[in-house]
């Protein structure tokens, strides 16, 4: 139920904030939108720009949005890694504002940049995102987004639930089909507590892979069940790319894997040091830019 503007005013007689009443007035928003359109047909323009895409999401400021029309029912931080993939993220901040708005999300979309030429480390990167994403704002939802990775069907809600959420069931390059029972990468929803509770990722893992699939080690230690859409709603697009330099494949990653319940309590959010270089506010996101000590 909505609180009116009476009462709010009523009960605390001094409040000033504008936006905290205006906030209050409104209605929760519908468990279901009204805006979805459901699959669509995804096109990547080769000459698109970053004006251009800041011109169609006018009420996007500094990479936030909010609901006129309702009060959103999660507050939800979408977390995108990124290196040296400036295409995929240009076209990912495209589709992904319409498809969040129409979803009716209060939402900020955060994008955690790896300085220097050091390994890439996916999972350190998503969780510095959380713990300076809650700088800016108490978030009810974490979204783990890969860069090129774009989502087809906006039936795919971007909001966390009472168990962790794996977002990805197929993408084009596979079929549309699930690579394996188990299987954690690419996209997935963890409520702010959730991801608190399994201490976040491992810092552990330089290079390409693992991390995603001792994520989902952390989750099952703490007997909670990952939940998927149905696949004709998980689907994504991948946008076609090689293998990054600085992303070789982690030789040491099924070690690590056979570490985790020793270790998930004193490697994860707890340990995670970093450099912190730069938070920018951009039209369209906020960019944070970390570099790291370690290198194994
Ligand atoms: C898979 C998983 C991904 C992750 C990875 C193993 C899917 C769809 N995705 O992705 O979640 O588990 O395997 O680590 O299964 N990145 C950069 N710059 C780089 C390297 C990586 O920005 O130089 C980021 C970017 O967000 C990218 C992500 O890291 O999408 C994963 O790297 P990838 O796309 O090279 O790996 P991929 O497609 O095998
Ligand atoms: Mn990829």
């Amino acid at each position: 139920a909505s609180l009116s503007k009476g009462v709010v005013l009523g009960k605390k007689g001094t409040v000033t904030d504008e936006a905290f009443v205006e906030k209050a007035r409104l209605d929760n928003c519908p468990s279901v939108s009204p805006h979805l359109k459901g699959q669509t047909k995804l096109m990547f323009k080769p000459d698109l720009t970053l004006e251009e895409v800041q011109a169609k999401n006018p009420k996007v400021h500094r990479g936030r949005y909010r609901p006129e029309e309702c009060r959103a029912l999660q507050r939800v931080a979408i977390l995108i890694p990124h290196r040296h993939r400036e295409k995929h993220l240009l076209y990912l901040l495209e589709h992904l504002h319409p498809f969040l708005q129409r979803q009716q999300l209060d939402y900020g979309i955060y994008v955690i940049h790896q300085a220097g030429s050091k390994k890439f480390n996916r999972a350190k990167l998503l969780n510095v995102g959380y713990l300076e994403a809650l700088k800016d704002e108490i978030w009810d939802c974490f979204i783990f987004h890969d860069v090129d990775l774009v989502p087809e069907n906006d039936l795919n809600l971007y909001r966390c639930e009472d168990q962790p959420r794996h977002l990805v069931v197929g993408r084009n390059s596979t079929g549309y089909r699930l690579r394996y029972s188990g299987y954690f990468g690419g996209v997935t929803a963890l409520s702010r507590e959730q991801f608190f509770k399994v201490n976040g990722f491992s810092n552990n893992y330089w290079g390409w892979g693992g991390e995603d699939d001792d994520l989902r080690l952390r989750v099952e230690l703490h007997r909670m069940k990952i939940t998927r859409p149905l696949p004709e709603v998980g689907k994504y697009t991948m946008i076609f790319h090689k293998r990054d330099q600085g992303n070789e494949v982690n030789i040491g990653r099924m070690n690590l894997l056979h570490q985790v319940s020793r270790v998930w309590r004193t490697d994860g959010l707890s340990s995670c040091g970093y450099k912190l270089l730069s938070v920018n506010y951009n039209p369209l996101y906020v960019n944070i830019t970390v570099d790291f000590w370690s290198d194994p």
